[in-house]
């Protein structure tokens, strides 16, 4: 029998547990790890394919310094002392001459420990973070927090009602997916609110197939509902929220007509829906990024939606919407203390870029929700990272890196991103990545942002580091399996060996992550060996904590009319606005691209641009798709297989047709993260060929005007025949 170890699979965001087989030192096999605490043996089609990412030909293995010209490709192996030392100097050169505004910092969807490069960057003194946050799940923590202060996932388990909003779970989240199919197997009811028939949408109860970009019109209808019919929480709305009254005025026009008429619903499909998630108490209503992806509604579908949570009476009610951590989970040193974002002067935060326009997303908005939450012990509720809740704005950052203003941005680190291929406006931060003196990526793979990099730091996968992963009510130690191969080190141990050589030694003690862990540990009497020993730690929960403490908000209430979004000059009530582009919004440009756009769902087992190389994943899914309803693609006399051109006023793209009843016939439905690993003498892996957000807009009038969230869903396109 092979010996297994016991490691963890961190290529999504959970960390579920793993049995690596082993041959020797050498992993041929993972399974479920049926002791895991969380998971419990779980593990998704991705996690298979771990073998073939840790060994696969093409993972960087050594530390990489450019020799051809930026973006050539061409590289030659250093070792780390040499690379770190070069950076270091180069940074300190460049902090010296422009101030340490000058480097900017981008982030992807944080898979990583990532307080470590909060860290650096404030201590370095530089607030130019920014990367996917502004549009992927942070808009909606960030809001929450400035509504009841605090955010909250839902309690799936205990739950009497799902509203599934904007999620296909069954492809992005699959440890929640399966808590779905308990949920409902216990008697759970199901609303999916998606413009796809997806897997869930079969499964539901109700299925309400909503065009892309109009689900804060739909929340409003529901809002009207609930108050006109008395179906509301009168109680805990009279006694621990402010602006109920406003509420009341501000969904006045949202009748069930009036919503279905912007929707693509019927007022039956509205009525009914509402009727649904009133009556089916407790219920719970996911986050989804299909919301967070509407550009100008982002910020205030998060709004409409957790008034709906708090006005329904399912705020911190078990099977509702919990708040808070479970004791003594929030004992455990919060990962926003490791941040140090006291580190970063006032004088510092001031020049963030993008935060004049964003305010709520900037330092401004913040610090106010930060101060907020003060009022709370913070074993309660931990106040927001500003790694997930206060960054500044792609557009800015790069504009600054292209054009020198508001002042030069010619630095710029990246780790854990892919910024060519997931941000919108690709010739933008083609441009802006191409101008830098000097651009340092941390990753596994030669991808096309790599590719125009100076040095190319080699990072190890999970198996091969440490992780200590907790949610509200859990922490689960999650072991190395194998040592580091070659040279990868973990994103720490970069950081760390960038800051000791820039004069931030004393800030970073612990020499090793796992000494990080321990530290963490202290407050509740472990240490990661501890923790791994005994299997995790499991919290209690209290609920309405509320009625002891209030809300961690400047009122101490639910501010359905919000005193932050007011003081920052953004709209305190929910508004709905019609998309720039879309049918209703440019009529004279829906002439010249007729179909609704969304781009990016989610499908197993690629993870945005990732695993392009791995054959077991190219398999699956060989060429970047558009799908069309069968009667759109006849009218175009288009057939599945086709190659067509995908075009929005933005860009185009060429892609394979895909051709599915699970579409309606008014809208395309786009892959993004496509480019070539295999076309090794094409430029940059040809990222504009196939590459979703070659159509994305950032301009200012498509983004969120709170929060800057782009849009990635409710464009225009038109599709033809290459
Ligand atoms: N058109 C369109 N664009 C989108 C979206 C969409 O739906 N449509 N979705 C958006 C969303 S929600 C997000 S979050 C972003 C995601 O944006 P990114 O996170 O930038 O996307 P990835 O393609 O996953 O790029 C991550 C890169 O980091 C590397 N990597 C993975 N794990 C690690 C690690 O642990 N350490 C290091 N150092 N490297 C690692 C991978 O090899 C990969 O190249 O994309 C956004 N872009
Ligand atoms: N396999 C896989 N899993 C992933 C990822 C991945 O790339 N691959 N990425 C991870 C990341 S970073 C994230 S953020 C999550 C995102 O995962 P999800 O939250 O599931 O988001 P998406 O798949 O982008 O979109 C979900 C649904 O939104 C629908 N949608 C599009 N536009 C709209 C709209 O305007 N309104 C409504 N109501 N629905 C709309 C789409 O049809 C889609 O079914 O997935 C994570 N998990
Ligand atoms: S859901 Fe899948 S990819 Fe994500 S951590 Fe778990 S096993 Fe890995
Ligand atoms: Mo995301």
């Amino acid at each position: 029998m092979t010996e297994t170890r016991r490691s963890y699979c961190g290529l999504c965001h959970p960390r579920c547990g793993l049995l690596l087989e082993m041959d020797g030192e050498k992993v041929v096999g993972v399974r479920g790890d049926k002791e895991h605490p969380v998971t419990r043996g779980m593990i998704c089609q991705r996690a298979q394919l771990m073998v073939d990412h840790l060994y696969h030909p093409e993972r960087i293995n050594f530390p990489l310094k450019r020799k051809g010209e930026r973006g050539s490709g061409k590289f030659q192996r250093v070792g780390w002392d040499e690379a770190l030392d070069d950076v270091a100097s180069r940074l300190d050169a460049l902090r010296l001459r422009f101030g340490a505004e000058t480097l900017a910092f981008t982030h992807g969807t944080k898979r990583t420990y990532h307080w470590d490069e909060r860290r650096f960057n404030n201590l370095f003194g530089t607030p130019n973070i920014c990367g996917a946050n502004n549009v992927c799940m942070c808009p909606s923590q960030a809001v929450e927090y400035a509504t009841y202060g605090g955010f909250s996932w839902g309690d799936i388990l205990q739950t009497r009602c799902v509203v599934l909003w904007g999620m296909g779970a069954s492809q992005s989240k699959p440890g929640m997916f399966g808590q779905i199919m308990m949920a409902k197997k216990n008697g759970a009811r199901l609303i999916v609110v998606d413009p796809r028939r997806i897997r869930e949408a079969e499964m539901a109860d109700m299925w309400l197939p909503i065009r892309p970009g109009t689900d804060v019109a739909l929340m409003l209808g529901w809002l009207k509902i609930l108050i006109e019919e008395g179906l509301y929480d009168r109680e805990f709305v009279e006694k621990w929220t402010v602006g109920f009254e406003d509420l009341k005025k501000a969904v006045e026009p949202y009748s069930a007509e009036r919503v279905a008429e912007i929707t693509w619903l019927t007022p039956a499909q509205v009525r009914d829906s509402a009727h649904m998630y009133a009556a089916n108490r407790p219920a719970m209503i996911t986050w989804g990024f299909g919301i967070d992806k509407q550009g100008v509604n982002a910020t205030q579908a998060a709004r409409a939606r957790s008034i709906l949570r708090a006005v329904s009476g399912n705020l911190d009610v078990p099977g509702g919407e919990p708040l808070g951590f479970a004791d003594p989970i929030g004992k455990i040193l919060s990962f926003n203390k490791l941040e140090m974002n006291e580190a970063l002067s006032a004088a510092q935060r001031a020049k963030q870029l993008g935060a004049d326009e964003y305010p709520f997303f900037g330092y401004p908005g913040w610090e106010r929700n930060d101060a907020a939450n003060q009022r709370l012990p913070h074993d309660y509720m931990h106040p927001p990272w500003a790694g997930q809740t206060c960054v500044g704005h792609a557009r800015a950052v790069f504009n600054a890196m292209r054009s020198g203003k508001p002042y030069p941005v010619k630095a710029a680190i990246s780790v854990a991103s892919n910024p060519l291929l997931s941000l919108a406006d690709v010739r933008k931060t083609h441009e802006a990545l191409s101008s830098l003196d000097l651009y340092v990526v941390g990753e596994y793979y030669l991808t096309p942002s790599a590719a125009l990099a100076d040095y190319i730091f080699p990072i190890c996968t999970t198996v091969e580091t440490t992780e200590l992963w907790h949610g509200t009510d859990f922490c689960v130690a999650c072991p190395r399996g194998i040592d580091p191969l070659y040279e990868r080190r973990n994103t720490y141990d970069f950081w760390r060996g960038l800051a000791v050589r820039l004069g931030q030694k004393e800030h970073w003690p612990w020499e090793s992550v796992d000494r990080v862990w321990d530290h963490c540990l202290a407050p509740v009497g472990l240490t990661f060996q501890k923790l791994a020993e005994q299997n995790g730690i499991f919290g209690r929960r209290e609920y309405k904590r509320y009625e002891k403490l209030g809300f961690g908000t400047p009122s101490g209430k639910v501010e359905i009319r919000s005193s932050i979004f007011e003081a920052l000059g953004c709209e305190p009530l929910p508004v709905y606005r019609e998309m720039p582009m879309s049918p209703q919004g440019d009529p004279e440009l829906y002439k010249q691209y007729p179909l609704v756009l969304i781009t990016g769902s989610r499908f197993m087992p690629m993870y945005h641009s990732e695993w392009r190389q791995i054959p077991a994943a190219r398999e699956k899914r060989p060429d970047p798709l558009v799908t069309l309803h069968p009667e759109t693609a006849a009218g175009l006399g288009l057939k599945e297989g086709d190659w067509v051109r995908v075009s929005t006023p933005k860009g185009s793209v060429r892609m394979r047709l895909h051709v599915s009843d699970m579409v309606d016939s008014r809208m395309a439905d786009a892959d993004h993260g496509w480019w070539f690993p295999e076309r090794k003498d094409a430029k940059l892996f040809d990222v504009f060929e196939s590459n979703a957000n070659v159509l994305c807009p950032d301009d200012a009038e498509y983004c969120s005007p709170e929060i800057g969230g782009w849009p990635h869903t409710a464009l225009l396109c038109r599709v033809e025949k290459e």
